[in-house]
């Protein structure tokens, strides 16, 4: 099974690098940021308590987003390998996922971490706010904010993979074609 981590800031290229990923090789996308959204838009409990959080550009609680990736696995046995985009983004949804994933015998190949300064971030992010009716998309504050639940509790992430040796460090500024390019040649060495 090829299971593979996209990593990076809000606005890194994550969601965008994941859909080239998964139709080249063929596997489930599972987007944490998508899941919500979805929960917001069917109006559920778990939807409204999300939305405050996401619309302040705070995280969710980890069981919450634990509980939706162990349901997602569970639905999709069989598949070749799933791309976890946005997720984890914690120790502790890190170490979550190395036990759900133990249990499918099928342990992450690699971590592809995706490097964009601030500057690119914000504008990136700002710039898909004129269209995409995301509140997080749309207030610089809650962007540096986002930026900033990152380097917090994201970023240390980092050491956790490199300490296993499946951390791989991808310049994320160029074409969407050139980081594709880029990152399809790390998935080959490890597939
Ligand atoms: P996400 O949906 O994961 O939001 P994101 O980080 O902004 O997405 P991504 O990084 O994938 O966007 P992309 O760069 O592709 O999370 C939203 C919120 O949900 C979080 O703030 C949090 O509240 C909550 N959440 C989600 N997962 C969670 C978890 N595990 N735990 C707790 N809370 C969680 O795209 C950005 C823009 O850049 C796009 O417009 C794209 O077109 C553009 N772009 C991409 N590549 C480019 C390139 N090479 N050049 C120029 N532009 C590019």
């Amino acid at each position: 099974m090829l299971n593979i981590v996209l990593f990076g800031p809000p606005g890194s290229g994550k969601g965008t690098q994941a859909e080239n990923i998964i139709s080249k090789y063929h596997l489930v996308h599972l987007s944490t940021g998508d899941m919500l959204r979805a929960e917001i838009a069917a109006r559920t409990k778990l939807g409204t308590e999300a939305k405050m959080l996401m619309d302040k550009g705070d995280l969710v609680p980890d069981a919450v987003v634990v509980g939706m990736i162990e349901n997602k696995l569970s639905a999709n046995h069989g598949a070749a390998g799933f791309v976890f985009d946005g997720f984890p983004r914690t120790v502790k949804q890190a170490e979550a996922l190395d036990d759900l994933l133990i249990r499918h015998k099928a342990p992450i190949k690699i971590v592809l971490s995706l490097f964009v300064t601030e500057q690119e971030l914000t504008k990136r992010i700002l710039h898909r706010g004129q269209t995409s009716g995301r509140a997080d998309d749309q207030n610089e504050a809650i962007v540096r904010n986002r930026v900033a639940e990152y380097r917090t509790k994201t970023e240390p992430l980092a050491k956790y993979y490199e300490a296993q040796g499946k951390l791989k460090q991808i310049v994320g500024e160029g074409t969407i074609e050139e980081i594709s390019a880029l990152l399809y040649k790390e998935i080959d060495k490890v597939k």
